[in-house]
Protein backbone atom coordinates (compact mmCIF):
# COMPACT_ATOMS: atom_id res chain seq x y z
CA UNK A 1 0.00 0.00 0.00
CA UNK A 2 1.11 3.75 -0.91
CA UNK A 3 -0.24 6.50 0.38
CA UNK A 4 0.68 10.12 -0.83
CA UNK A 5 -0.52 13.02 1.13
CA UNK A 6 -0.94 16.36 -0.83
CA UNK A 7 -1.20 19.00 2.07
CA UNK A 8 -0.37 22.61 3.24
CA UNK A 9 0.87 21.50 6.59
CA UNK A 10 3.01 18.77 5.98
CA UNK A 11 4.83 18.71 9.11
CA UNK A 12 1.48 17.65 11.37
CA UNK A 13 1.47 14.25 9.97
CA UNK A 14 5.15 13.34 10.69
CA UNK A 15 5.82 12.83 14.10
CA UNK A 16 2.33 10.18 14.25
CA UNK A 17 3.59 8.94 10.68
CA UNK A 18 6.94 7.94 12.57
CA UNK A 19 5.13 6.80 16.12
CA UNK A 20 4.23 3.37 16.94
CA UNK A 21 1.76 0.96 14.41
CA UNK A 22 1.98 3.31 11.36
CA UNK A 23 5.48 3.34 12.03
CA UNK A 24 6.18 -0.18 12.06
CA UNK A 25 4.17 -0.78 9.27
CA UNK A 26 6.10 1.27 7.45
CA UNK A 27 9.50 -0.20 8.32
CA UNK A 28 7.74 -3.92 7.45
CA UNK A 29 7.23 -2.42 3.93
CA UNK A 30 3.70 -2.88 4.02
CA UNK A 31 3.30 0.63 3.98
CA UNK A 32 5.14 3.47 2.29
CA UNK A 33 3.96 7.29 2.81
CA UNK A 34 4.99 10.34 1.41
CA UNK A 35 3.74 13.67 2.11
CA UNK A 36 3.69 16.68 0.02
CA UNK A 37 3.87 20.47 0.28
CA UNK A 38 1.17 21.44 -2.54
CA UNK A 39 3.42 24.70 -2.48
CA UNK A 40 5.62 22.79 -4.20
CA UNK A 41 3.64 22.99 -7.07
CA UNK A 42 3.11 27.02 -7.39
CA UNK A 43 4.56 28.76 -10.32
CA UNK A 44 4.05 32.63 -8.85
CA UNK A 45 7.07 33.82 -7.19
CA UNK A 46 5.36 33.83 -4.07
CA UNK A 47 4.53 30.52 -3.96
CA UNK A 48 0.46 30.70 -4.04
CA UNK A 49 -2.21 28.01 -3.91
CA UNK A 50 -5.30 29.93 -2.25
CA UNK A 51 -6.85 33.18 -4.35
CA UNK A 52 -10.11 34.90 -3.81
CA UNK A 53 -13.88 33.13 -4.55
CA UNK A 54 -15.78 34.10 -7.66
CA UNK A 55 -18.62 35.43 -6.18
CA UNK A 56 -16.99 37.45 -3.62
CA UNK A 57 -17.98 36.31 0.19
CA UNK A 58 -14.97 35.34 3.15
CA UNK A 59 -11.69 32.91 3.02
CA UNK A 60 -10.05 31.81 0.25
CA UNK A 61 -10.19 28.88 -2.30
CA UNK A 62 -7.67 26.19 -3.35
CA UNK A 63 -6.42 26.90 -6.58
CA UNK A 64 -6.58 24.36 -8.88
CA UNK A 65 -3.25 24.69 -11.02
CA UNK A 66 -1.48 23.45 -8.09
CA UNK A 67 -3.82 20.72 -7.70
CA UNK A 68 -3.61 19.29 -10.58
CA UNK A 69 0.00 19.77 -11.50
CA UNK A 70 0.46 17.52 -8.59
CA UNK A 71 -1.82 15.36 -9.22
CA UNK A 72 -0.43 14.88 -12.99
CA UNK A 73 2.89 13.90 -11.47
CA UNK A 74 1.81 11.80 -8.29
CA UNK A 75 -1.27 9.94 -10.18
CA UNK A 76 0.33 9.40 -14.38
CA UNK A 77 -1.18 6.43 -15.33
CA UNK A 78 -4.52 7.41 -13.42
CA UNK A 79 -4.66 4.25 -11.76
CA UNK A 80 -4.66 6.04 -8.09
CA UNK A 81 -7.66 6.01 -5.84
CA UNK A 82 -7.80 10.05 -4.88
CA UNK A 83 -9.27 10.91 -1.54
CA UNK A 84 -10.63 14.17 -0.52
CA UNK A 85 -11.04 15.03 2.89
CA UNK A 86 -13.95 17.12 3.64
CA UNK A 87 -16.98 17.64 6.13
CA UNK A 88 -18.98 17.26 3.24
CA UNK A 89 -17.83 13.38 2.32
CA UNK A 90 -18.93 9.87 3.36
CA UNK A 91 -18.60 9.66 6.91
CA UNK A 92 -15.81 7.17 7.27
CA UNK A 93 -16.51 3.86 9.18
CA UNK A 94 -14.78 0.76 10.11
CA UNK A 95 -15.99 -0.95 6.89
CA UNK A 96 -14.64 2.20 4.74
CA UNK A 97 -11.20 1.80 5.89
CA UNK A 98 -10.88 -2.19 5.96
CA UNK A 99 -12.52 -1.82 1.83
CA UNK A 100 -9.20 1.08 1.45
CA UNK A 101 -6.86 -1.00 2.86
CA UNK A 102 -7.20 -3.58 0.10
CA UNK A 103 -6.23 -0.74 -2.56
CA UNK A 104 -2.61 -0.44 -3.76
CA UNK A 105 -1.99 3.79 -4.06
CA UNK A 106 -3.96 6.00 -2.31
CA UNK A 107 -3.72 10.15 -2.82
CA UNK A 108 -5.19 12.28 0.30
CA UNK A 109 -5.85 15.57 -1.08
CA UNK A 110 -6.09 18.16 2.51
CA UNK A 111 -7.96 20.81 2.42
CA UNK A 112 -7.60 24.02 4.27
CA UNK A 113 -9.41 27.58 4.51
CA UNK A 114 -12.83 27.07 2.06
CA UNK A 115 -11.76 24.25 0.26
CA UNK A 116 -10.84 23.58 -3.44
CA UNK A 117 -11.79 24.58 -6.68
CA UNK A 118 -15.02 22.62 -7.99
CA UNK A 119 -12.80 21.07 -10.55
CA UNK A 120 -10.46 19.43 -8.63
CA UNK A 121 -13.62 17.51 -6.91
CA UNK A 122 -15.36 17.32 -10.57
CA UNK A 123 -11.93 16.03 -12.34
CA UNK A 124 -9.52 13.99 -9.91
CA UNK A 125 -11.32 13.14 -6.66
CA UNK A 126 -12.43 9.81 -6.58
CA UNK A 127 -13.89 9.31 -3.43
CA UNK A 128 -14.86 12.25 -0.64
CA UNK A 129 -14.26 10.87 2.71
CA UNK A 130 -15.30 12.92 6.29
CA UNK A 131 -14.63 11.80 10.04
CA UNK A 132 -17.37 13.36 11.59
CA UNK A 133 -20.14 16.09 11.89
CA UNK A 134 -17.57 18.72 13.45
CA UNK A 135 -15.26 20.98 10.97
CA UNK A 136 -11.30 20.87 11.54
CA UNK A 137 -9.10 23.81 10.04
CA UNK A 138 -7.94 21.42 7.54
CA UNK A 139 -7.92 17.99 6.44
CA UNK A 140 -3.87 17.08 7.64
CA UNK A 141 -5.71 15.61 10.84
CA UNK A 142 -8.15 13.85 8.99
CA UNK A 143 -5.77 12.27 6.65
CA UNK A 144 -3.89 10.90 9.78
CA UNK A 145 -7.33 9.63 11.37
CA UNK A 146 -7.71 7.69 7.88
CA UNK A 147 -4.04 6.68 7.42
CA UNK A 148 -3.65 5.20 11.21
CA UNK A 149 -7.39 3.40 10.84
CA UNK A 150 -6.04 2.06 7.28
CA UNK A 151 -2.66 1.10 8.61
CA UNK A 152 -3.79 -1.08 11.58
CA UNK A 153 -5.58 -3.58 9.48
CA UNK A 154 -3.39 -3.77 6.70
CA UNK A 155 -2.85 -7.42 6.33
CA UNK A 156 0.59 -8.40 8.91
CA UNK A 157 1.07 -5.07 10.21
CA UNK A 158 -0.12 -5.33 13.67
CA UNK A 159 0.15 -8.65 15.60
CA UNK A 160 -3.18 -7.57 17.43
CA UNK A 161 -5.06 -7.20 14.67
CA UNK A 162 -5.29 -11.16 14.60
CA UNK A 163 -5.60 -10.94 18.38
CA UNK A 164 -8.49 -8.34 18.02
CA UNK A 165 -10.42 -10.77 15.63
CA UNK A 166 -10.22 -13.81 18.22
CA UNK A 167 -13.87 -12.22 19.98
CA UNK A 168 -16.15 -12.39 16.61
CA UNK A 169 -18.04 -9.86 17.79
CA UNK A 170 -15.54 -7.65 18.23
CA UNK A 171 -16.14 -5.70 15.27
CA UNK A 172 -20.15 -4.80 15.92
CA UNK A 173 -20.13 -4.12 19.12
CA UNK A 174 -18.60 -1.94 21.37
CA UNK A 175 -15.20 -3.44 23.77
CA UNK A 176 -16.15 -5.03 26.75
CA UNK A 177 -14.00 -3.64 30.05
CA UNK A 178 -10.62 -5.01 30.73
CA UNK A 179 -8.50 -5.44 33.83
CA UNK A 180 -4.75 -6.15 34.53
CA UNK A 181 -3.11 -7.16 37.77
CA UNK A 182 -3.61 -6.49 40.71
CA UNK A 183 -7.07 -8.14 41.33
CA UNK A 184 -7.97 -5.94 44.03
CA UNK A 185 -6.70 -1.64 44.23
CA UNK A 186 -8.05 0.50 46.34
CA UNK A 187 -11.21 -1.76 46.87
CA UNK A 188 -12.34 -2.30 43.67
CA UNK A 189 -11.97 -6.09 42.87
CA UNK A 190 -11.86 -7.59 39.02
CA UNK A 191 -15.08 -9.53 38.24
CA UNK A 192 -14.60 -13.30 40.00
CA UNK A 193 -15.26 -15.00 36.28
CA UNK A 194 -12.13 -12.98 35.08
CA UNK A 195 -10.20 -15.08 37.68
CA UNK A 196 -11.92 -18.48 37.43
CA UNK A 197 -9.72 -19.18 34.30
CA UNK A 198 -13.01 -20.87 32.82
CA UNK A 199 -12.80 -19.30 29.53
CA UNK A 200 -16.51 -20.52 28.39
CA UNK A 201 -17.80 -18.29 30.79
CA UNK A 202 -15.11 -15.83 30.47
CA UNK A 203 -16.74 -15.22 26.79
CA UNK A 204 -20.10 -15.32 27.92
CA UNK A 205 -19.55 -12.64 30.38
CA UNK A 206 -17.38 -10.18 27.88
CA UNK A 207 -19.96 -10.81 25.14
CA UNK A 208 -23.09 -10.00 27.60
CA UNK A 209 -20.80 -6.70 28.19
CA UNK A 210 -20.26 -5.82 25.15
CA UNK A 211 -23.73 -6.14 24.47
CA UNK A 212 -24.87 -3.95 27.56
CA UNK A 213 -22.41 -1.42 26.88
CA UNK A 214 -23.44 -0.96 23.78
CA UNK A 215 -26.97 -1.10 24.39
CA UNK A 216 -26.62 1.95 26.83
CA UNK A 217 -24.19 4.07 24.72
CA UNK A 218 -24.71 3.54 21.63
CA UNK A 219 -28.37 1.86 20.60
CA UNK A 220 -28.78 2.99 17.13
CA UNK A 221 -25.08 0.86 16.65
CA UNK A 222 -27.47 -2.23 18.45
CA UNK A 223 -30.61 -1.55 16.12
CA UNK A 224 -28.38 -2.07 13.23
CA UNK A 225 -27.42 -5.65 14.07
CA UNK A 226 -29.63 -8.49 13.67
CA UNK A 227 -29.69 -9.84 17.59
CA UNK A 228 -30.46 -14.10 18.20
CA UNK A 229 -33.05 -14.75 21.10
CA UNK A 230 -30.21 -15.36 23.10
CA UNK A 231 -28.83 -11.53 22.64
CA UNK A 232 -32.44 -10.52 23.73
CA UNK A 233 -32.59 -12.79 26.41
CA UNK A 234 -29.37 -11.22 27.43
CA UNK A 235 -30.33 -7.64 27.43
CA UNK A 236 -33.01 -8.56 29.02
CA UNK A 237 -31.35 -10.35 31.86
CA UNK A 238 -29.05 -7.38 32.30
CA UNK A 239 -32.47 -5.01 32.51
CA UNK A 240 -31.93 -3.40 28.84
CA UNK A 241 -35.28 -3.70 27.48
CA UNK A 242 -35.94 -0.99 25.07
CA UNK A 243 -34.61 -2.23 22.38
CA UNK A 244 -36.07 -5.54 20.36
CL1 LIG B 1 -12.18 15.37 6.30
N1 LIG B 1 -11.93 17.92 6.94
C1 LIG B 1 -12.24 18.99 7.70
N2 LIG B 1 -11.66 20.16 7.42
N3 LIG B 1 -13.09 18.95 8.71
C2 LIG B 1 -13.63 17.76 8.97
C3 LIG B 1 -13.37 16.60 8.24
C4 LIG B 1 -12.52 16.73 7.20
N4 LIG B 1 -14.10 15.59 8.72
C5 LIG B 1 -14.77 16.10 9.73
N5 LIG B 1 -14.52 17.40 9.89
Amino acid sequence: MKIDVLALFPEILAPALQTGILRRAQEADKLAVNVHNLRDWATDKHKSVDDYPYGGGAGMILKPGPIFSALADLNPGQTAHVIYLTPQGTPLTQALAESLSLETHLILLCGRYKGVDERVRDRLVTTEISIGDYVLSGGEIAALVLIDAIGRVLPGALGDYESAQVDSFSHELLDHPHYTRPAEFEGMQVPEVLLSGHHDNIEKWRYTEALRRTAQRRPALLQKLELTAEDIAILKAAGLTELK
